[in-house]
């Protein structure tokens, strides 16, 4: 097996050129995004060894999806093309200056993956799993193919990051607590945004919030507090500023260019810290151009930078 394994919805993708509505443009831009096969390919592009699977339908969508991860260098030999339901599809706009975005996902390949789906060896046979909410909220069995592999990698000895990826337009807020809290329990890193913490334990008092997470294993990564990222260990806590971007164009992604930095940061033998400042130059990379991969960087020029130390620790 790869030595981190992900899975997800992919979904073609289409939006206008600039910051225009689609009501405005007479064409859509076509490219294709999903939270974890964004992660997947930061990760291959900083050479770590990954795995991505998922269910696509058997259509150009899914087929352009699948050629794309594998030249990104994604294992792909678990992922399926479906005859019995579509690739989901999402559209993003601007209105009025504000990203819009629009799911048609209801019934896909993807929320149709079920537990028995799993290749639990090829699980156990890896050294992380990096799973995220967003599986959870598009049906109650990407839900329960989630906790199952979950399951299978708490068995094995297999590390797991999970990112909450809340997406309020796909569930109740009191549904994805009553579901994401426990997965967060079992996780040895946890990467949520301050502002979904906020949600998901109703308050805005760091301090409780701070409290709740300290009874989790895991270690903590809480992006956008301020403009850094604050690392939350049982004995410390550090912020790492945001690695400054030159403009930004699209921030879309930038979540997930941050974790593929992270975990490639780890599985490098980084310590949390460390990683943090690699996933936040990773992020701030992927924001410069459109798109949710398509910027994510190579090793190179991440390195390039962090070796830079053009940014002080606070
Ligand atoms: O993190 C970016 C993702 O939100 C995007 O690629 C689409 O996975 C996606 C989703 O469900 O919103």
């Amino acid at each position: 097996s790869p030595h981190i394994i992900t899975f997800g919805e992919s979904m073609a993708l289409f939006m206008p050129e600039g910051h225009k509505s689609i009501e405005r443009a007479a064409t859509l831009e076509q490219s294709f995004g999903g939270a974890e096969s964004n992660v997947a390919i930061g990760l291959a592009r900083l050479g770590s060894s990954v795995g991505w699977f998922g269910a696509l339908g058997d259509d150009p969508f899914g087929k352009l999806i699948l050629k794309t991860l594998r030249g990104e260098g994604v294992d792909i030999s678990r992922a399926k093309l479906s005859g019995e339901a579509p690739t989901g599809m999402m559209f993003r706009e601007h209105v009025a200056g504000r990203l819009a975005v629009h799911y048609f996902r209801k019934g896909s390949a993807a929320s149709r993956m079920k537990p028995e789906d799993l290749d639990e060896d090829y699980i156990r046979g890896a050294k992380l799993l990096h799973v995220t909410g967003i599986t959870c909220a598009i049906s109650e069995e990407g839900r329960r193919t989630v906790r199952r592999a979950v399951d299978v990698a708490k068995e094995a000895g297999v590390l797991v990051s999970f990112d909450p990826n809340l997406r309020l337009k796909l569930w109740s807020i009191e549904e994805a607590r009553a579901t994401l809290l426990p997965l967060a329990a079992d996780a040895d890193y946890f990467l949520p945004g301050w502002d979904e913490l906020k949600l998901l334990y109703d308050t805005d008092d760091y301090a409780a919030v701070k409290e709740r997470l300290r009874e989790l294993k895991a270690v903590s990564i809480i992006k956008g507090m301020g403009d850094a990222t604050v690392v939350l260990e049982k004995e410390s806590e550090t912020a790492v500023p945001f690695y400054p971007a030159d403009q930004v164009v699209d921030t879309v992604g930038a979540g997930d260019g941050f974790c593929a930095g992270f975990l490639a940061g780890v599985m490098k033998g980084m310590s949390p810290v460390e990683a943090v400042r690699l996933a936040s130059i990773n992020g701030s990379l992927v924001v410069q151009m459109r798109g949710d991969w398509e910027a994510l960087p190579e090793w190179e020029a991440v390195e390039q930078r962090m070796s830079a130390k053009a940014w002080v620790e606070r």
